[in-house]
């Protein structure tokens, strides 16, 4: 497969901008390969510099479910850019999308856009300290909630993949306010929260893990963080950026029955373009700038444009039966990969959420962080760089899911399982 412009965008990159990447797991380096540079996407396509063309299952790392370049997304956006890109006012398509969201999640009352989901998670994990007066958070191993200064303790995605404890930077009376313990570990999770109970402001949880690999909660899990939570007055904190329109129209939160107090959502509410959000109880929210003395704030939340795609993408996600049709395609796929690993692999183990799934090449089951990491990341460096060699792009690192959308086809998924064989084949040797 001919990379030579690649090749040259990366070297010149890598002059201008750190690692030749505007964020570090596209580096590629744990799959032991240059990134390529992608031009266009149409569809479940992606083409690069090169003018190769890849079946895509990283989905710009969830956001396209519907697909790229999704005729009523571009629509809803060129329609909006008409009329300008930012007023800094409010604009009647933040209500717009603000009224399908609260419809959506039921535990949402109110909501606040920003333009990412670390802004999303940071805020509502400072909201929590706000109305509780409290400072201490606690997280999960290996979940990620962006990289707010919090949240880089045992963090999973990019940190994970690169193999760093957290990050310096973060000074120690940061890090010591943020407790990190085992994900599905009902025990630890009762002690830990008893424990500290009153220093504790929220638990902030990834209800589906997708920084580790995707990492379901243990049957109960949800529930019992749910019960405690409200016991002992702890902010609890659904952070559904991946899961959020992801796993269903509701989320993890109506897929398992929980109702947060606050949610955080990103990626797909933007249909591609930089949307965060966060919301829930009005209590909790009427605490937020300028109502309340939490403050919060960002040029461009809720521009135009992104509300519009927004807007676009929920309404198209609204359609009945669109999750039971993409669950079926699926499982169906996910089966089939499942087989293939069992046929040729000495140690793998499938783990799915609806869509979006990971296949660990390390015996499991893979219900942790640690579990996660005896994963076989050189053998599954091999398998992404056959693969991407075969048009099948991936996400590269073990620790991330793969996203399938309405756009692929049949034929797109019979030909990726056909690859995988090849590629399974071809790094026996
Ligand atoms: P952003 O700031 O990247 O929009 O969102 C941060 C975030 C928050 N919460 C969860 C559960 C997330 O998964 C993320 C970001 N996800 C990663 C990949 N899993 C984004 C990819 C990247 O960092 O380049």
């Amino acid at each position: 497969m001919k990379t030579t412009v690649s090749q040259a965008l990366f070297a010149e990159a890598q002059r201008l901008i750190p690692g030749g990447v505007n964020s570090p797991v596209r580096a590629c380096k744990s799959v032991g390969c240059d990134p390529r540079f992608i031009q266009r996407a149409a569809g479940s396509r992606i083409h690069d510099a090169d003018g190769n063309e890849y079946i895509d299952f990283v989905c710009s790392w969830g956001p396209m479910i519907l697909g790229h370049n999704y005729p009523a997304i571009m629509e809803a956006i060129q329609k909006a850019m008409v009329n300008g890109t930012s007023f800094g006012a409010p604009c009647p398509l933040e209500i717009e999308l603000a009224e399908l969201v609260t419809e959506a999640l039921p535990s949402v009352d109110m909501v606040r856009f920003v333009s990412s989901g670390t802004e999303a998670t940071m805020s509502a994990v400072r909201l929590a300290r706000g109305y509780t007066g409290r400072k201490v958070i606690v997280k999960f191993d290996g979940c990620y909630h962006g990289h707010a200064d919090s949240f880089l303790v045992k963090a999973g995605s990019g940190v994970i993949t690169l193999g760093i404890p957290g990050s310096p930077g973060v000074p120690d009376d940061i890090v010591k306010n943020t407790i990190s313990i085992p994900y599905n570990n009902e025990e630890i999770l009762e002690k830990t929260l008893r424990d500290e109970a009153l220093d504790i402001a929220c638990v902030i949880v990834e209800p589906v893990a997708g920084n580790m690999g995707v990492v379901p909660p243990a049957p109960g899990f949800l529930q019992k963080l749910r019960a405690l939570t409200s016991e002992l007055g702890i902010v609890l904190i659904f952070d559904e950026v991946i899961t959020g329109f992801r796993v269903s129209y509701g989320g993890a939160q109506q897929k398992f029955g929980i109702m947060p107090d606050l949610t955080c959502l990103g990626k797909i509410i933007g249909g591609g373009l930089p949307v965060g959000a966060y919301g829930g109880k009005r209590e909790i929210m009427s605490m937020i700038s300028p109502v309340g003395p939490v403050y919060q704030a960002g040029t461009l939340s809720g521009n135009p444009l992104a509300m519009a795609a927004g807007v676009a993408t929920l309404k198209a996600l609204k359609e009945p039966g669109f999750y039971e049709k993409l669950d079926r395609k699926s499982a169906d796929f996910a089966e089939k990969l499942r087989t293939l690993a069992e046929k040729y692999l000495a140690e793998a183990t499938l783990n799915r959420q609806g869509s979006v799934m990971t296949l660990f090449f390390a015996k499991g089951p893979v219900t942790d962080f640690d579990s996660a990491m005896k994963a076989d990341v050189s053998k599954f460096g091999k398998f992404y760089r056959a693969m991407l060699d075969q048009g099948i792009y991936l996400a590269p690192s073990q620790f991330e899911g793969m996203f399938l959308s309405a756009a692929h086809s049949e034929e797109d998924l019979a030909r990726t399982l056909e690859m995988t064989e090849w590629s399974f084949k071809k790094i026996q040797n």
